[in-house]
């Protein structure tokens, strides 16, 4: 595929010969019983069976509408059981989703179409009181399939076929790019991730492997299921190609979370920091038997000690730490770790053939202990961000290391504890916000002169936004500089996603500048004291 970086011969032939690749499809991760239930998504039930047999008609649906190997398809859907249908559908007709959150509108919707070309948009009639289909009448994409009621577009219900009428085409090839991942972000746009069928598929099984999943694995999904940490980290995939259940929620609310752990008897979440919070206080309020709960995952961003060593007191059940990144690169603290690792490290890397060096500023390797920059190639490590050849020259270093931005102590069992960041972005809960998007779109504003944007530490969401602005002159009609409320309007007039507005405006006379006349954000962020 045009714009995709494979990893170098020489890394591909050890990767298959060591066995971390193997020629198994992202299509074919249902290995449950049959008659087992696969998946629990408000009042449906259904089996390995069945849903292997709505994948495949619904695959033969997309085919139908001239959908094949190669392709790219926008999926917004939130966790449904139309999100697991539509995303295993496509997979095994070798169309690649490209899996954009619940929470995107136009300005990231628009961006994503047209950068991956894609063929076709599936989306829900209306999810949290949003429209998706007026954002569909925005875009310009072949086909639209709307889950519900679909108005002038096709309806995923009528996406379905039997596959024994459709032609079958090419499937995908194990070295294909199997889906796209949406990173974080740093710089101006977002980037996509192409994950290939093998890579995404030892990252998934490893981390089943070591997660201790199995047939009697009740996984409640409470993160969006288009996250990497949910689908694949074991995530809703990793149950499958091991034989348990998913559950998926609507959200981490202890209102919806708890009872659905109570009446599935679920084992195993994966949450960000504020969610696992919010259940360590939850838990004296509310009444359900989280009983079963064996596991909880914690990961997106920094899960403070103290609080990680109260997840077994409070919540009766065995935390893990998970500091991982669509990117790839995945560390859990192991289940048999002593409490003290498991407290205070963000865990080791998953594989064995996981490379990591930790370096300084000249990147030169740092002694165990000491602080620096994580670098990081492996089997299911990207090479390269999908058609963006000028990030990637800065985001890898010459021999393909991938340059996490992220700023880490190394200890000698070879566990991980993140202190801090070099990239210019923010991690609100988990949620991560390119500081230099956001800038972009407070300067399109008329009173803008200049902005900047800042974490500030909060202790529920680890940080939250700050936007500092610098306002253009009066133009003389009296109009007030926009206050907070304002801006926010702005922003989501111009379709950006919420989670991206600031939560906090300042406006200043300039900015304090670094030597080479750079932003100095630190002195910035230190204004807010
Ligand atoms: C501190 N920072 C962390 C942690 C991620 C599992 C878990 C998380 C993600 C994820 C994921 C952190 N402590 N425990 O994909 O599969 C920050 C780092 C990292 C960035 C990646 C998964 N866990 N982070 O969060 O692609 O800065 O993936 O580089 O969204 O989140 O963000 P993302």
């Amino acid at each position: 595929m045009e714009g995709f970086i494979a990893w170098p011969p020489e890394l591909e032939e050890r990767y298959t010969r060591e066995g971390y690749w193997s020629d198994r499809l992202l299509g074919g991760v249902l290995r449950g019983a049959p008659d087992r239930v696969a998946l629990v998504a408000g009042p449906e039930r259904l089996t390995y069976a069945e849903l292997d047999r709505r994948a495949d008609r619904t695959a033969a649906g997309f085919r139908r509408l001239g959908v094949g190997r190669g392709d790219r398809v926008v999926v917004q859907l939130p966790n449904t059981a139309s999100f697991v249908v539509v995303f295993l559908a496509l997979v095994r007709i070798g169309a690649a989703p490209v899996l954009a959150l619940p929470a995107h509108r136009e300005s990231e919707i628009g961006y994503l179409c047209e950068l991956s070309e894609a063929r076709a948009y599936v989306v829900p009639d209306v999810d949290g009181g949003f429209d998706f289909r007026a954002l569909a009448r925005t875009l310009r994409v072949e086909h639209v399939v709307v889950d519900g009621d679909a108005q002038e577009f096709a309806a995923l219900a009528d996406l379905d076929a039997d596959p024994a009428d459709v032609p079958a085409g090419d499937g995908p090839d194990p070295a294909d790019v199997g889906v796209f991942l949406l990173s974080g972000g740093t710089t101006g746009l977002p980037k996509l991730i192409p994950r290939t069928h093998r890579d995404y598929v030892y990252n998934l099984e490893a981390s089943a492997e070591v997660c201790g999943f199995g047939e009697d694995t009740v996984y409640l999904v409470v993160l969006p299921a288009a996250h990497n940490f949910a689908l694949a980290c074991p995530g809703i995939l990793g149950v499958f190609a091991t034989g348990g259940t998913v559950v998926l929620a609507p959200s981490g609310s202890p209102d919806e979370a708890f009872p659905l752990i109570e009446r599935e008897r679920a084992t195993v979440c994966a949450a960000v920091p504020p969610i696992a919070l919010l259940w360590l206080d939850a838990v004296s309020w509310s009444d359900e038997d989280l009983s079963s709960l064996e596991l909880l995952q914690v990961g997106g961003a920094k899960f403070a000690a103290e609080r990680a060593a109260q997840v077994p007191k409070v919540l009766g059940c065995s935390v893990q730490q998970v500091f991982g990144m669509a990117e790839g690169l995945l560390n859990y603290t192991r289940l048999d770790d002593p409490a003290d690792l498991v407290e205070r490290t963000q865990g080791r890397p998953l594989s064995p053939a996981d490379e990591v060096r930790v370096v300084d500023a000249d990147g030169a390797d740092v002694p165990d202990g000491e602080v620096g920059e994580l670098l990081t190639r492996g089997p299911y490590t990207l090479r390269g961000y999908y058609r963006a050849p000028e990030h990637n020259a800065r985001s890898f270093t010459p021999d393909g290391f991938y340059r996490t931005g992220d700023l880490v102590r190394r200890l000698p069992s070879g566990h991980l504890i993140v202190e801090g960041r070099e990239k210019d972005q923010i991690n609100r809960g988990g949620d991560k916000i390119s500081a230099e998007e956001l800038e972009n779109h407070l300067l399109a504003h008329p009173a803008v002169h200049d902005a900047a944007v800042v974490g500030m530490p909060d202790p529920v969401m680890g940080e939250r936004t700050c936007a500092f602005l610098i306002l253009r002159e009066a133009a003389g009609d009296g109009a007030a500089p926009p206050g907070l409320r304002e801006v926010k309007e702005f922003l989501r007039e111009r379709g950006v996603a919420a989670y991206k507005f600031p939560d906090r405006i300042e406006t200043t006379g300039a900015f304090p500048r670094t030597p080479v006349g750079k932003i100095n954000k630190k002195a910035l962020a230190a204004r807010l004291g």
